[in-house]
């Protein structure tokens, strides 16, 4: 362990070293120190060695640990200097220019896609609520069914304010809320903000936007939650658009599934930017209301059952103005903005 520890360390710091932009310092940083980072399973081997051997080689972990942040920290100082001054070389500001011509900003096309979205289902018959961004744990784990030490809530695991509440990790608390405020027949969506402790790529961000929905009645089948989610996908993208139910498992609905949809450039047929899928990244994820979680929110499993979705708003936006980065949602640039 000791060994793999120094040929680590000495592999990280020439990355660093090698490192021109801050983003490829961010992929450094999640390669080897990221939840599924290199030295990060190193660490979780620990508990393998011997009660001699864990305090010298845990010694030696946080040196390199150590070091390689201090590395980090400096190259990403010097990269943004270098930044800065080629961003004052290149772009001059001119105090003379006439600014007689007001220029009004656009909107971030994520609150477009979002009220797209609300305006969407409420013209099927969904009622749109809000939720808090701060929720309890038995809201956002507990009454949907999480069993305790789940490991999907490590996987989403989040910022705890106390050890009652914390930030959402997804939408779903807001129908648990609901559920237990409202008799059914049920019709919402619910969209907002949600935190996870999730490492910035392409496609991910530790904030992100999802859009829930809910709908609990007696009789309500699985046939009603594809059909409903296929109308949907239409009506958002186009006629000929399709969408593909994967099979998954959330504690919340039994069955569960993920759902992706054709890629919005080839529409199925396979190009680059679906690497020849034929289908875009993963949307949302959805299933039958579990019959535990129709319980514990008070409405009876034996009367009543229900569908439940929740999508990433984000990557609907990306698919639907083809955008093929989330950080550029984030990042407010002008350039950007305007083009929408
Ligand atoms: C959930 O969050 C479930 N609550 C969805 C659900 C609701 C299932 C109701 C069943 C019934 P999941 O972790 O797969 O599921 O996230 C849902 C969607 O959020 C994903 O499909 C993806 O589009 C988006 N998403 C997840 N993590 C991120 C992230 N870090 N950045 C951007 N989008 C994300």
């Amino acid at each position: 362990m000791k060994n793999l520890l120094t040929d680590l360390k000495t592999r990280v710091l020439s990355d660093i070293e090698g490192a021109e932009s801050l983003e490829a310092l961010e992929s450094i940083r999640v390669k080897y120190l990221g939840k599924k980072g290199e030295l990060t399973s190193i660490l979780r081997g620990m508990g393998k060695l011997s009660a001699e051997e864990r305090p010298i080689i845990g010694l030696l972990a946080n040196e390199v640990r150590d070091e390689i942040e201090t590395q980090m920290a400096e190259k990403r100082e010097s990269i943004g200097e270098a930044r800065l001054a080629k961003i004052i070389e290149e772009e001059e500001l001119d105090v003379t220019a006439n600014l007689s011509e007001v220029r009004v900003g656009s909107r971030n096309p994520l609150n477009r896609t979002m009220e797209e979205l609300e305006e969407l289902f409420r013209s099927m018959g969904f009622s749109v609520v809000d939720g808090p961004e701060i929720d309890t744990v038995d809201n956002n784990f507990t009454f949907l069914n999480f069993p305790e030490n789940h490991p999907s809530i490590e996987m989403s695991d989040t910022f705890y304010i106390d050890e009652k509440h914390l930030l959402r990790t997804h939408t779903s608390p807001v129908q648990v809320r609901y559920m237990m405020s409202h008799k059914p027949p049920i019709r919402m969506v619910s969209a907002g903000r949600t935190f996870r402790f999730d490492d910035v790529d392409d496609t991910h961000s530790p904030m992100f936007h999802q859009i829930e929905g809910l709908v609990v009645d007696e009789g309500v089948s699985m046939a009603n939650l594809i059909d409903t989610l296929d109308l949907f996908v239409k009506a958002l993208f186009g006629e000929d658009m399709k969408t593909r139910f994967r099979p998954h498992n959330f504690p919340f609905t039994e069955p569960s599934a993920e759902v992706d949809v054709s890629c919005f450039d080839c529409k199925g047929e396979g190009c680059p930017k679906c690497n020849f899928t034929g289908w875009s990244m993963e949307l949302l994820g959805c299933g039958m209301v579990h019959p535990n979680v129709l319980s514990m929110c008070g409405i009876d499993p034996e009367k009543y059952t229900g569908f439940a979705f929740g999508m990433g708003i984000d990557r609907i936006t990306m698919v639907k103005y083809g955008i093929d980065n989330i950080r550029l949602l984030y990042d407010n640039d002008k350039r950007f903005l305007q083009q929408f």
